[in-house]
C-alpha cells in the first residue's frame, strides 16, 4: 500500500486494490483471448464410444437426436457398454487428415471430445483405465496425435471435458440406472446440496475424477486453447470456481467458456446448443451447430443442413462478433462421413475466397441490412457486405453509414475492380452493383474513410427487399413476454398473457409512402378471436389474431396498409387489446412492405 493509500479511509483503499485485481484479471483474460477473436470459426468432434452405434441399439433407433448419449437413452447398464470398447478400433483415425480437413474448411481451432457423459477417456489417462489407451484394441492417443498435427498446421488444439456428469463413475451424477442413490440426470443443485451423502459422494468424484483428469489434460498436450466444459447448470459456485482456478492456475493462456459454471464466468459466453436466433451478447462468445441433429454420429440422422444454412448461419454469428463452433461426428472407424465432408468442403471453398471479411471480425456497425449480414474489422477501415439477396435493381444501399467511402470491390476480386458508388444522404451509401458473381454468398467490400461513423438503426428498404422485423431483435415491455430458446423455429416470443406486455422497434424512414403490414405468428385454437393493435407513428391498424393449429405453426396474415407521411424516425408497436385465451399470439415477426413489392 502506498502512504496515500493508508491515508484514505479502508473502504476507498479496499476499493482501489479491487479495482487494481480486476485490472490484472482483465488484462489476462485480454491475454487469452486475442487469438480466439482472430480465430472466429472453429471445429467441433464428438468422438468416442458412442460412434460405433451411432444412435442404433440392438437393431433398435434410439428415440434422442443425441447420438453421444446412447448410454442414458437406451438405458445402456455400464457393463454392456464397456463392452464398446473391447470393439473400438478406429484404425481409419489419421490425425493430420483430420486437422488437414479443418484447416481447409477455413476453421482455426478444434475443440474435440476428451470426455462426454459417459466417463470415456478419449486419450491416455492415468486417473480412470476407462480410457482409450488401455481399454481398447487400439491402445494409442488421439489427442497426442493432433496435438503434432494441429501444431504442424498451425491449428489450435482445444478439450471438451464434461465435467459436471459422468455416467461411468459410481459417485457421480446422470446414471441412476447403474447407481440408483446418485443424482440423477434431470436433478437440480438445490436437490442435493443439502444431501450429505449425494453431495459428499459428488465430491468425490470431483475430487477422484473430474479436476485430476482436467489436469492431465493440461499437462500432457502442450498449450490447450480452451477447455471446453458442459452443463455447468448441475455444479454450485465453488466447484465451478475450482474448474476455472485449476485451468487458468496450470495454463493461464487456456480459456474456460461459460458452461463450466454459468453467465457471466469463464473467457467467453455460449448460445444453447443449435440456437440460430439470439440477441446480439456483450461480451465474447461462441454459437455451436450441428451438421445434421446429432453430435455424436448417427446412421440415421439424414436431417442434414445445406452449405447455405452453415455460411449463413456463420456470418450472422460474425456479424454479432461471435465465434462459431461447427461440428462433426466422426464414426467408429476414425472417419468423417462422406455428406459432412460435402459440406465441409462447400464452406471451405467460399472461405477460401471471402475469409478476409470473418477472421478477426467485429460486429456490425450498421446493424441488420435488408439484403443480408454486415461485418467490421477491428484494425482495418472496411466494411464487408455479405449479400444474402441480391438486389434485382442493381443499386445496393449501404444503410447508416457516414463515412467517406474510398473504394468498394468484390473481397473475392483479385483485381478490386471498382464498383460505382454515390451517397444518397448524409448516412447511406448507394452502390451499383454488377450482376450477381457465382457464388453462394458474394461479399463486397467497402473502403472508408476516418473512424467509423455509423447508425446501426434499421433503415426502411423502399425496393427490392422486405422489410422484417424480427421478435429476436424487438424490445419487450412488460412481465411475461419472453424471447424463447432461439432454436430452429423457436425464434418468437411466448407467453403473452398479460395485455399490458408489448413489444417495439425502432427504424428509420427515408422514403416516405405507403407499406403494407404483415403479421407472422403462431397461435393455439384458444387464440382466436384475441385483438391487438399494431402501430407505426400515427398510424395504427387494429386486427384479430387466427388459430392457425399450434404456436410454432407459423402462417403470415397481411393486416392493412399504413401511411408513413415524411421521413424520419418511427416506432413499430405491437400491443394487445384483449386477450381471451391463452397467450396473445406466439409472434415472430411484423413485416413491412413498400407498395410495389411482392
Ligand atoms: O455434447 C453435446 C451434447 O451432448 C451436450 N452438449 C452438446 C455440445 C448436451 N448435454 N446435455 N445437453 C446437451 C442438453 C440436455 C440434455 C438432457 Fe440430460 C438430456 C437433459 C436431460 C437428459 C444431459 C443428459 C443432461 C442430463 C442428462
Amino acid at each position: 500500500m502506498t502512504k496515500k493509500d493508508m491515508l484514505m479511509d479502508n473502504a476507498e483503499a479496499e476499493a482501489r486494490e479491487k479495482a487494481k485485481e480486476k485490472a490484472v484479471v482483465d488484462e489476462a483474460h485480454e491475454n487469452r483471448i486475442a487469438w480466439w477473436r482472430e480465430a472466429r470459426f472453429g471445429m467441433f468432434i464428438h468422438w468416442g464410444l458412442y460412434s460405433i452405434p451411432a444412435g442404433i441399439w440392438k437393431g433398435e433407433a434410439k428415440g434422442s437426436s443425441y447420438g453421444e448419449q446412447i448410454q442414458l437413452h437406451a438405458k445402456i447398464p455400464i457393463k454392456e457398454y464397456e463392452l464398446l470398447a473391447k470393439e473400438f478400433n478406429p484404425v481409419k483415425f489419421d490425425a493430420e487428415e483430420w486437422v488437414k480437413i479443418a484447416k481447409d474448411t477455413g476453421m482455426k481451432y478444434i475443440v474435440i471430445t476428451a470426455k462426454h457423459h459417459d466417463g470415456f477417456a478419449m486419450y491416455d489417462s492415468k486417473v480412470s483405465d476407462f480410457n482409450i489407451v488401455k481399454a481398447t484394441p487400439f491402445g494409442r492417443d488421439p489427442m497426442k496425435e493432433l496435438e503434432e498435427a494441429c501444431k504442424k498446421e498451425g491449428i489450435k488444439l482445444c478439450f471438451y471435458y464434461s465435467h459436471s456428469m459422468d455416467w461411468h463413475h459410481p459417485d457421480s451424477q446422470g446414471n441412476i440406472l447403474d447407481f440408483p442413490g446418485n443424482i440423477g440426470a434431470w436433478d437440480p443443485p438445490e436437490s442435493w446440496i443439502h444431501d450429505e451423502d449425494k453431495r459428499t459422494r459428488y465430491e468425490r468424484y470431483l475430487e477422484e475424477k473430474a479436476y485430476p483428469q482436467v489436469k492431465e489434460l493440461l499437462t500432457q498436450y502442450g498449450p490447450v486453447g480452451t477447455i471446453w466444459f458442459d452443463c455447468g447448470h448441475k455444479l454450485t459456485d465453488e466447484q465451478g470456481f475450482k474448474f476455472i482456478n485449476l485451468v487458468h492456475g496450470t495454463q493461464p493462456g487456456c480459456l474456460v467458456n461459460r458452461r463450466v459454471r454459468r453467465e457471466p464466468l469463464g473467457d467467453y459466453g455460449n448460445t444453447g446448443d443449435n440456437q440460430v436466433a439470439v440477441r446480439p451478447p456483450r461480451r465474447d462468445w461462441e454459437s455451436l451447430a450441428t451438421l445434421n441433429d446429432s453430435w455424436g454420429y448417427k446412421k440415421n440422422d439424414h436431417n442434414w443442413k445445406s452449405v447455405e444454412d452453415v455460411l449463413k448461419n456463420l456470418i450472422d454469428v460474425a456479424s454479432m462478433n461471435g465465434n462459431f463452433l461447427l461440428n462433426v461426428g466422426p464414426t467408429g472407424e476414425g472417419e468423417i462421413d462422406p455428406v459432412s465432408l460435402g459440406l465441409l468442403d462447400g464452406i471451405g471453398k467460399w472461405m477460401r475466397r471471402n475469409s478476409e471479411s470473418i477472421y478477426d471480425s467485429s460486429a456490425s456497425p450498421i446493424g441488420i441490412p435488408p439484403w443480408g449480414r454486415c461485418t467490421a474489422n477491428r484494425n482495418i477501415n472496411k466494411l464487408y457486405l455479405h449479400v444474402f439477396e441480391w438486389p434485382s435493381s442493381g443499386e445496393l444501399i449501404v444503410p447508416g453509414l457516414r463515412n467517406k467511402v474510398k473504394t468498394v470491390y468484390l473481397v473475392a476480386d483479385p483485381d478490386k475492380k471498382p464498383m460505382k458508388h454515390v451517397r444518397l444522404d448524409e448516412q447511406d451509401v448507394l452502390i451499383s452493383v454488377p450482376e450477381k458473381p457465382d457464388e453462394i454468398f458474394p461479399v463486397i467490400v467497402v473502403e472508408y474513410e476516418g473512424v467509423i461513423d455509423a447508425n446501426p438503426m434499421m433503415r426502411l428498404a423502399a425496393k427490392d427487399y422486405n422489410n422484417v422485423f424480427r421478435a429476436f431483435d424487438g424490445v419487450i415491455h412488460g412481465s411475461t413476454l419472453r424471447y424463447d430458446v432461439g432454436k430452429k423455429g423457436k425464434d418468437g416470443v411466448l407467453d403473452w398473457t398479460n395485455p399490458e406486455d408489448w413489444i417495439s422497434w425502432d427504424f428509420r424512414v427515408s422514403d416516405p409512402g405507403e407499406y403494407r403490414l404483415e403479421m407472422n405468428y403462431g397461435a393455439i385454437p384458444e387464440a382466436e378471436g384475441n385483438t391487438y393493435c399494431v402501430t407505426v407513428g400515427d398510424a395504427s391498424i387494429k386486427a384479430e389474431v387466427n388459430n392457425t393449429g399450434n404456436q410454432y405453426k407459423f402462417e403470415t396474415y397481411p393486416i392493412g396498409t399504413v401511411n408513413i407521411p415524411s421521413a424520419g424516425v418511427y416506432t413499430i408497436s405491437v400491443k394487445p387489446d384483449t386477450i381471451k385465451g391463452g397467450a396473445l399470439m406466439y409472434l415472430r415477426s411484423v413485416v413491412l412492405k413498400a407498395a410495389d413489392c411482392i
